[in-house]
């Protein structure tokens, strides 16, 4: 990701008028709450006028030519690595899954059209996310899809479109943001490192994302990451609808666990987590169901594909999305168990993501993917995830750092 790495207020000339927490205060122990407090009378009514030539608008994603041109702005303008050779190539069915999440609305899907040829060329979105912060739980708007297209950048286009995503969240009530860039901004709550574990190593290998290490062979590589073709943990099945409440009872006991997670209803799992009837699968889910009916474990994968800038291909790149395990859970949290459980799970859901035909799998440095990360091969890569509050000051959350550590 693009972006100044400074750590210098004065450098963030709209940031350092916003109510993040700003850079300097880090360290001391702060109390935990909004920054700023108004009504929804205080807020405007009308969006900031626009530069001429552009307009504001909102964008049906419900509508299949609006969708495509939020993709079509997305696939040619949206995040890049450092060195330009990879892009997000989020698709439809992915923008769906993503955008059109329990309580979502199209005043949240906001679009920037030049006025004369009606080209969208900038955009903006959020859902409704409750989260928990230790011991407090409110209701954020995510923000996410901030696009801004190539030649329209460096005019401060950016912060208009946050300063609009803000108004729509605050005239609903909504005080809190969340969000996460590969950027530094004042100020992250947490920073996390991604991890790729290879599973299509020739590919990977082909396309310029996974060297060949120095003394080794690709045959060696091929050998190292190969899976085997079945699942060994007994009782791992597809999750089902069935599952729902008691997936999110487990899930929400585990999450419990961590200092920041979002609160699942029965509603929103069933969405972020039950594979819809696409063309093309973006989220995987697996349960294991134990000889009494019970379910005593979970985890998820979900599929954003990237495009290989130089050849027009793409990489199937699997996530891990959430998991939980009764291992985790036991009043004295027995750590080689939790340890054995997850390596265990997670080793299949690399057999069922290379059965999925995605190339390479990612984590992040947080949860409980310290204890499983180096043994299942993952690697560290170059690129981290910063976390963002919007309007509400919290410390310093250790998550990822920890996670690292345990490596
Ligand atoms: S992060 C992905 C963001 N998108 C991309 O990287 C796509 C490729 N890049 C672009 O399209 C996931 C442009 O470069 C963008 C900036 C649009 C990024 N977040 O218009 P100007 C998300 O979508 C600041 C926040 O001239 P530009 C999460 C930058 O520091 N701010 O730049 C989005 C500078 O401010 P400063 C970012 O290159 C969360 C200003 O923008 C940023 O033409 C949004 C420059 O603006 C980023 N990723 O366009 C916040 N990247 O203070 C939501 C740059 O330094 C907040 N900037 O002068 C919560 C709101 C909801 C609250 C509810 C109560």
């Amino acid at each position: 990701a693009s972006g100044k790495n400074v750590k210098d207020m004065g450098a963030y000339k709209f940031w350092q008028t916003q109510p993040v927490p700003q850079f300097g205060e880090e360290g001391k122990k702060l109390e935990e709450g909004p920054l700023k407090i108004q009504t929804v009378e205080e807020i405007d009514k009308e969006p900031q006028p626009l530069v001429a030539g552009f307009d504001w608008v909102t964008v049906d994603l419900t509508d299949d030519g609006e969708m495509k041109e939020v993709y079509e702005l997305l696939n040619g303008h949206y995040v890049e690595d450092d060195e330009a050779m990879f892009r997000f190539n989020y698709i439809p069915e992915v923008l769906r899954w993503a955008m059109m999440a329990p309580g979502w609305q199209r005043k949240y899907h906001i679009g920037v059209r030049a006025t004369e040829s009606r080209k969208l060329v900038a955009f903006i979105s959020a859902v409704p996310v409750n989260i928990r912060v230790r011991n407090k739980t409110f209701t954020t708007s995510e923000v996410n899809f901030l696009c801004v297209h190539k030649k329209l950048r460096g005019k401060r286009l950016a912060p208009v479109l946050i300063k609009e995503v803000t108004r729509i969240s605050n005239l609903d009530g909504v005080w809190q943001g969340l969000y996460t860039a590969g950027v530094v901004l004042p100020r992250p709550v947490s920073t996390c490192r991604y991890y790729h574990r290879a599973l299509n190593w020739p590919k990977l290998h082909g396309c310029g994302f996974s060297p060949l290490p120095a003394g080794s062979k690709p045959q060696y590589q091929v050998r190292k990451y190969a899976v085997p073709d079945g699942t060994a943990t007994k009782g791992l099945r597809p999750m089902r609808e069935t599952d729902v409440d008691a997936v999110v009872s487990l899930l929400t006991r585990y999450l419990a666990r961590f200092d920041m997670a979002p609160e699942f209803t029965a509603e929103e799992a069933k969405h972020w987590f039950l594979p819809k009837k696409d063309v093309k699968q973006v989220i995987w889910s697996y349960v294991v169901e134990d000889n009494n009916k019970n379910i005593t474990d979970f985890f998820s994968f979900f599929c954003v594909e990237s495009s290989i800038i130089k050849n027009n291909e793409v990489l199937r790149v699997a996530y891990l999305f959430y998991y939980a395990t009764e291992a985790g859970l036991t009043t004295t949290p027995d750590k080689p168990a939790l340890k054995a459980r997850l390596n265990a799970l997670i080793h299949d859901a690399l057999v069922l993501a290379k059965k999925a035909k995605l190339d390479v799998f990612n984590a992040l440095s947080l949860m409980d993917n310290g204890l499983f990360l180096e043994q299942q091969k993952f690697g560290g890569g170059d690129g981290q995830l910063h976390y963002y509050l919007f309007n509400y000051r919290a410390n310093p959350i250790a998550g990822g750092v920890n996670a690292k550590n345990q490596l």
